[in-house]
C-alpha cells in the first residue's frame, strides 16, 4: 500500500536582467548550501503569484510587480521514502521596480557613479558614526560648499 502524499506548494522566482540572473545562497534549512532563485511556501488563501512576490521581497529585499511575472512551469518533486510531494510554481521576471540591487565591497564602492556628496560622508556611514551635514550644489554634479559635523545626538539642537 502506498501512503497518501502531502502536497507542499512552493514558489521559485528567478530575476533576470539581460544575460544576468540574480541568485541567492541558501544559508539554512531545506536546500542549505545551494544557489537558487527565491521562493518558499504558499500560505493558505494566497495565490502563487502573490507568494512568489512576497518570498522574493522577504528573502532578497527586491520588489517586483505582479504584471512583470511570467509563469514558466509547474514541477513536482518526489523523494523516495518521503510522504511529502513538492509542487513548485516556477516564475521569471525581467524587471526591477525602480532600483537594481547589487552588493559592493566597502573598499570598492562606485563613487564615480554615485552622488558627488557621497564620498564625503561615506567614511562616517561606514564607521557608523552619527553626523549632520549640509551640501550646496552648483549643478547636479558639482558641490560648491559643504560641512560635515560629527555629533553624539542627532536630536540635539545644532
Ligand atoms: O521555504 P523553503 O526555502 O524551504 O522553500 C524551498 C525553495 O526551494 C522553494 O523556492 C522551491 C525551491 N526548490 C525545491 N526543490 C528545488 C529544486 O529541485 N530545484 C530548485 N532550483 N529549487 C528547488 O524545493
Amino acid at each position: 500500500m502506498t501512503a497518501e502524499l502531502t502536497r507542499r506548494v512552493l514558489t521559485l522566482l528567478f530575476v533576470r536582467e539581460g544575460d544576468r540572473l540574480l541568485l541567492g545562497y541558501k544559508k539554512n534549512g531545506f536546500g542549505k548550501g545551494k544557489w537558487n532563485g527565491f521562493g518558499g511556501k504558499v500560505k493558505d488563501g494566497e495565490t502563487v503569484e502573490a507568494a512568489a512576490i512576497r518570498e522574493l521581497e522577504e528573502e532578497s529585499g527586491v520588489i517586483v510587480s505582479y504584471t512583470s511575472l511570467k509563469k514558466l512551469a509547474k514541477m513536482e518533486m518526489e523523494f523516495e521514502g518521503w510522504n511529502e510531494l513538492l509542487e513548485i510554481h516556477l516564475f521569471t521576471t525581467h524587471t526591477f521596480c525602480e532600483m537594481r540591487p547589487k552588493w559592493f565591497h566597502i573598499t570598492d564602492l562606485p563613487f564615480s557613479e554615485m552622488w558627488a556628496d557621497d564620498s564625503h560622508w561615506f567614511p562616517f556611514l561606514l564607521a557608523e558614526k552619527k553626523f549632520i551635514a549640509k551640501f550646496q550644489f552648483r549643478d547636479m554634479e558639482t558641490i560648491s560648499s559643504f560641512f560635515i559635523k560629527l555629533v553624539d545626538d542627532l536630536n540635539a539642537p545644532s
